[in-house]
């Protein structure tokens, strides 16, 4: 396979409903789409990295810049590119997980599309479809949540996780768990809002029987989490703090976390992402597929890694319509709280050539 090119191309999707977390609230989504040109197929890619850099370092004008100087010149010089090579040869260039993840999805898609095999056989799917949770933001009040979270389990959701920071977290809990009862599978996402000062008010949510609690504190405090972890009974699940399959194995090994969100973009690739899981699954550490509302094409991937035998709890995988109106693919829709693993070739999905061009605000094309 030669790569001939490769497409950066932004795209603007408005939220069907702002998005509000502990780090601020989101009404659209801008979002750097990387397509490459083989000379036996194309191959998308999602860049997941945010227009602010709230939920990490990396953001997306940021991604666009690191990719155009120096990710794909690297891999453009490396010539025929194996989808399993392009980690290694865009190692020397430091961090920037999310730009080199949506690369080597792009050149991964392009491989696979070319030899008619599909991601979910790639990554090692061993289901056909995966059930759905979804995340639902900080509202402006507790009848105003408890409208959200009834009208997510009327569509068939089947575990609901609220978004909290400090001043919004153990009245919501409490109000979620006493209206839709002890059955309701319910966990909590603070995107590190609290300190290691807020244990014993955390521990305030240890009657509710949570899932788990998402990273509470800092990425970079993983001694924090193993001494939160001795304060409260919820179990500790660590999203930002996790950016590598080694990352993983050292917060295991120290007691930071008891599960493991798993983002592709995060890490640098659905391939590290496989890698985790395996960590994680040699430690009997249960870990679910997060998610950075992505279009179809990222969402496609998703739902493919999420079919993988560790994903032992429903990911934040949720149909198109939890957040766009029209997506640029066919849309994810929720079948019995479930979405389908697609086995088409490659990502088994691609963008609606219209749909595609009423989102786009830019493209570049590079080349050798
Ligand atoms: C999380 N995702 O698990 C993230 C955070 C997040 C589904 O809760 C724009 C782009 C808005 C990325 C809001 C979910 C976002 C975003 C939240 C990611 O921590
Ligand atoms: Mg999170």
């Amino acid at each position: 396979m030669k790569l001939t090119g490769v497409e950066l191309r932004r795209i603007s999707m408005p939220l069907v409903a702002p998005f509000r977390t502990s780090f601020g609230t989101q009404t659209s989504r801008d979002i750097l789409l990387v397509r490459v040109t083989t000379d036996a197929a194309e191959g998308w890619g999602e860049c997941v990295a945010m227009t602010d850099p709230l939920y990490s370092s990396e953001y997306v004008d940021a991604a666009a810049d690191v990719l155009r100087r120096f990710l794909v010149p690297a891999v453009l010089a490396a010539g025929p590119p194996a989808a399993h090579s392009v980690a290694g040869i865009l190692a020397p260039f430091k961090g920037h997980r999310m730009a080199k993840a949506a690369l080597e999805m792009a050149v991964l898609d392009a491989e696979l599309r070319a030899e008619g095999r599909s991601f979910g056989r790639e990554l090692g799917a061993v289901r056909d479809r995966v059930p759905c949770g979804v995340s639902v933001g900080i509202m402006d009040g507790v009848p105003e949540l408890l409208d959200a979270v009834g009208g997510y389990l009327a569509e068939g959701y089947v575990r609901i996780k609220l978004k909290i920071e400090p001043g919004w977290d153990v009245e919501p809990v409490r109000a979620v768990r006493e209206r839709f009862g002890d059955d309701l599978l319910l966990q909590v996402d603070a995107n590190t809002a609290y300190t290691l000062g807020d244990a014993r008010h955390l521990a305030r949510l240890d009657p509710f029987d949570l899932l788990l609690i998402e990273q509470p504190l800092d990425e970079e405090d993983v001694l924090g989490h193993v001494e939160l972890a001795r304060r409260i009974r919820t179990p500790i699940c660590l999203d930002e703090s996790i950016t590598s399959a080694r990352d993983a194995a050292a917060a295991i090994r120290l007691g930071a976390c008891q599960v493991v969100n798993i983002k592709p973009g995060r890490v640098g690739g659905y391939l590290e992402a496989r890698r985790i899981h395996d960590v994680c699954a040699a430690h009997g550490i249960p870990v679910w597929c997060g998610g950075m509302l992505e279009t179809g094409l990222g969402r496609a991937a998703n739902v493919a890694l999420a079919a993988l035998p560790g994903f032992t709890l429903p990911g934040d995988t949720s149909a198109s319509g939890r957040y766009y109106a029209s997506d640029v693919t066919e849309p994810f829709v929720l079948d019995d709280g479930h979405l389908v693993v697609p086995t088409g070739p490659g990502l088994g999905l691609a963008p609606v050539p219209d749909r595609l061009a009423e989102v786009t605000t830019a493209t570049e094309w590079l080349t050798g």
